[in-house]
Order: structure tokens, then sequence, then C-alpha cells
């Protein structure tokens, strides 16, 4: 008698149930007709986050997979689909944040005629800011290449990789794919960890230098302990995505300034400079001279090869931030007694009057926001007023982008909202977002009003672009000589908002702040509130 083979699988089936098995439910996208097959029998159980313009589409799932922990499934239509989604691509690279983007190709049979849509070189486009790109050889490849994607993307540096799929492939026979498990995080050369272990105990005077990657390994806690022990001043990183510290604490010291000389200037005096989960270091313009304080050695653990491979002074262990951290707290801590930074200045008060200005706004968002609450910002021009004025709590408590590209806070304090309401995790998300920033994915405003997200848009309108205008002299531009298409004067967010179905509305008084703040920052769910500032 013939052996009866089980039936096998189409390529969707497989797809399906592996998505599951990776614990991934939720698809962001923005369909076409090459994506259509990929679609049918939606599974039941799986939610599909819409995103008008695919720039929105990516930021979204940038933040859902960082407030998760775990890759996000993206799906694009094909190549126009993925060049919207480019810069927004580009800031996940950045972010070590890892998606899986998949995007729609024609169907196989016709790809030798470049068909309308086709991507003639799928793969090339969204390169080189992704860490792997395929378009499998054949269909039945197409679950085996989702279960290789997810690894690539989870491993560290974690980012984006993605999957062109030609739209016939849905339909094919192919076999089950069963997941695997593959270790994400390496841990620390035990050698040269040891030797971090006796600077650290030997040192003088240590520093701590924080970047994303240590919230993003889930290792501020541990940090905050490594500090307290060597009673070291911490520092974020210039750039920083996210808070790799309590702002609050009392060996916080600041934010450090992306311009090399300035850097050496304030870490100079101590003798071991402890670079955790950051690049030493990200330079925003041009410097010169030495990176590091004479006299101080630079010691970096990171997750990421490449970065560790251009620093310029100073020794790297590559490895898992966390592993590392919780290595060196086993570690004997030495006998030096050390005092501690002195206190910070506290930061001076701003008063309701005249135009408002940022600090006052930002400090009375402060004053009534709730512990719980995550900042997802991009305020340029208002970066230092923010650092002041709304010092973060510590872990998951805030995020903005490491690569520069505007347009990316808007979709991310929606998929960071999402990503929390469906972790359970309290606390609403306050998108403080610049006038001009906001303008690039402003269609996130109808994916938050869909998803009914407890989510507040904090428009910061000065009418202007003032990074830019602000940056203007260091480029040689005269004393009052604007640079041209800076003024953004015109734009209504309360009338944006209400075209995209969720309330706005508008503050010029500082008077009036107050009041109209604690209510945006209660209502039940989405809203914006623009607040004209000076
Ligand atoms: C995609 C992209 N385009 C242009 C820029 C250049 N850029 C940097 S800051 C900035 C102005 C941002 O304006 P706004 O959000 O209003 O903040 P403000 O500077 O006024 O605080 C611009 C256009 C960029 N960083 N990214
Ligand atoms: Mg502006």
């Amino acid at each position: 008698m013939p052996i009866e083979s089980p039936p096998r699988p189409t390529v969707r089936e497989a797809f399906v149930r592996l998505m599951r098995d990776l614990g991934i439910d939720t698809v962001f996208g923005n369909p076409g007709s090459t994506e259509l097959p990929m679609f049918r029998n939606y599974p039941k159980d799986f939610q599909y986050i819409l995103g008008l313009q695919e720039s929105v589409v990516v930021g979204m799932a940038d933040g859902y997979a960082q407030a998760t922990r775990n890759a996000a499934m993206v799906n694009l239509h094909s190549a126009a689909g993925v060049g919207h989604a480019m810069g927004n691509i580009f800031t996940a690279f950045r972010n070590q944040t890892p998606l899986i983007i998949t995007a729609g190709q024609q169907a196989r049979s016709i790809l030798p005629f470049d068909p309308f849509l086709s991507a003639t070189q799928a793969t090339e486009l969204p390169r080189p800011y992704v860490k792997w790109a395929i378009e499998p050889a054949r269909a039945e490849d197409v679950p085996l290449a989702l279960l290789r994607a997810y690894q690539v993307a989870m491993q560290a540096p974690q980012g984006p990789v993605f999957i062109s799929i030609p739209a016939d492939d849905w339909e094919k026979t192919c076999d089950w794919v069963t997941p695997r498990q593959v270790s994400h995080a390496s841990a620390p050369d035990p050698a040269l960890l040891a030797q971090v272990a006796k600077a650290l105990a030997g040192s003088r005077s240590p520093v701590i230098v924080v970047g994303a990657g240590v919230d993003r390994d889930a290792a501020v806690e541990a940090v905050v302990k490594l500090a307290e022990r060597h009673q070291a001043p911490v520092y974020t990183a210039p750039m920083s995505a996210r808070c790799g510290f309590p702002e609050q604490h009392p060996l916080f010291s600041g934010f450090l300034p992306p311009m090399r000389e300035r850097i050496v200037a304030t870490l100079a005096g101590h003798d071991l400079i402890l670079v955790l989960g950051a690049p030493a270091f990200s330079y925003h313009i041009e410097g010169q001279g030495p990176h590091i304080p004479e006299g101080s050695t630079l010691w970096q653990i990171v997750d990421d090869a490449h970065t560790a491979a251009w620093t310029p002074a100073g020794h790297s262990v590559v490895c898992s931030v966390r592993l590392a951290v919780q290595s060196l707290l086993a570690a004997p801590s030495g006998e030096a007694l050390r005092s501690g930074p002195a206190a910070r200045p506290a930061a001076e008060r701003a008063e309701p009057t005249g135009p408002m200005s940022v600090t006052f706004a930002l400090q009375t968002l402060d004053e009534l926001r709730q512990p719980h609450d995550v900042v997802v910002e991009e305020a340029p021009g208002s970066r230092g007023v923010m650092q002041r004025h709304l010092p973060m709590p510590g872990a998951d408590s805030f995020y903005t982008m490491a690569s520069g590209g505007l347009g990316h806070g808007m979709p991310a304090a929606v998929g960071v909202a999402l990503g929390r309401r469906q972790l359970g995790l309290p606390g609403r998300v306050i998108a403080l977002i610049g006038d001009g920033s906001s303008m690039y994915s402003i269609q996130a405003l109808f994916s938050a009003a869909r998803l009914k997200l407890p989510l507040t848009f904090v428009i910061l309108n000065n009418r202007r672009y003032a990074a830019l205008q602000d940056f203007a002299p260091v480029f040689g531009y005269a004393p009052g000589e604007t640079p041209e298409g800076t003024d953004l004067d015109g734009l209504d967010f309360p009338a944006l908002a209400a075209g995209h179905g969720l309330p706005g509305r508008r503050v010029e008084e500082p008077d009036a702040l107050r009041e109209a703040l604690a209510e945006a920052l209660t209502h039940d769910g989405p809203c914006l509130i623009e607040l004209v500032v000076a």
C-alpha cells in the first residue's frame, strides 16, 4: 500500500503559521494589487495596521518593535511603496530596530516583460539600509526566507531586513517551517571584561556615558546599580535615541553635545570613560584634536561590531550591554570611596508672560504628565529645552530617532502606543513634535484616530524650521540672515487633526496652557494640541 503523505500547506499557510510561532500577529502595511494575494483569508487573530503613506507604515512598525522588543512585520507595495518608506527604513537601520519588511512583486511568469508595478531590482532598492534582502529563488522558499529574515533582524545589531515576494507565490505548495531557537545576544569576552572591571575598580574618577543600546537591551536598572556602586557620574551620549539612565537621579550629569571639543571639555578630569550602548561618539559638526581628554582611557561596550570598528580611541567589547553590565556587577568593585558629582543646578523657571516660550510649555507639560507616560520626540530646535525641563524617568520612557531623518516621530508615537497597549502597560504616549517635523508623516494622525490610542500629539509650532535658522551662523550666515525655505507660516494643526479624524485645539496664550494641556493629556483617546511658541 502506498504511504499517504500529509497534505502540504500553501506558502500563505506556512508563512502565517510561522508568523504566529515567532510571536508576530500584527502587520503594518499599505496594500496594492501585488500584496492582495498575501492577505486573502486574513487570519482572524491578526491585526492589520493601515498607514496612508509608507513612511508612516515603517515609522509605526519601528515604534511598535521598540516598545514590544520583537521584530515587527511590514508589508509595502512593490518599488514605489519601498521608495516612500526609504527615509524611515534608514532611520530603523540607525535605530537598530528589528523589522521584517516584505514587499509585493509582480507574478514570476511576467517578470521577463518588465510588467507594470514590477520592481526590476527589488532587493537592491532598500540597500544599504537593510541587513539582508532577498527575493527567494522559488515560491516554496518564501516561508524559509521569513525564518531567516527574523533571525537576521533580531541578531545584534538588530535592524530591518527585506523580502520581495512575487504575487503568485502565495498559492504554491511548500513545506511547513519549524521555528528554531537562535541566540540573539552574545556574551562578553571574559578576559576583556575582566580588564574593564579592573579599570573600573582602580579608577580615580570614572564616568559613564549611556546610549540607546542600554534601554534597547533592557539594561537601565543594571546600569543604575553599576553607577551607584562606583559613584560614577552618568552622561547621555550625543543624539541618544532612548533614555539610558533616570534623568533625575543624583548621578545623572547631563547630555553630551555632538561636538568633539565640547565632549572632551565635559569629560575632562575623568581617568576612565565607560561608554555603554553608544557610538563614541556621534558628531553633528566638524571638530578637531583628540576625541577624549588627555590622560583618560575609554572602554566601550556595544553590540555593534561596525561601531566598535570605527571608534577612534580606547578599547571596545562587542557584546550584549545587559550581559556585560551584569558581569561587571558580579566583579569586585574595588576599595575607592568616591564622592559622586555635585548636584546639578535646578532648571530655571519660566513665567507665563508675553508670547509662550518653549520652556514654559515644557515646564507645564512636566508638571501635568503622569509617571508612566512616555515621550516620543521630534522637535529638533527644542531638544535642549526638553532635556532641561522634561527629565525622563528611565527605562522605556523616551524615544526619538538616531538617524537625523525627520518623519519618524509622528508614526513612531502611534507604534509605541499600540505596542504598550498590547502589552497592557500603563500610561499615555506624548508625541512632542515640531511643526516642520510633523508634516513629513502627518498621516500618522489617521492611524492614531482609527486605533483610538491613548496618545496626545503636542505640536510645538514656532512657524519655522528653527533648528536650521539657529544653525545658519555655523555655516557662515550673517546675523539676522534667514536661510531660504525655513519659514512655515500658515499651517493649521487643529484643521489637520480634524481632517484625519481626531480632535485638536490651538493654544496661543500662556495663561490658557495649563487647562488645555491637562485636558489633552486626559482625553479619552487620541487628540492633538498645537502650542504656538515664540
Ligand atoms: C527628512 C529630513 N528633511 C530635512 C531635514 C533637515 N532639518 C533638520 S531640522 C529641520 C527643521 C525641523 O523643524 P521643526 O520640526 O519645526 O522643529 P524646529 O527646528 O522648529 O524646532 C529640518 C528641515 C531632516 N533632518 N530630515
Ligand atoms: Mg518649527
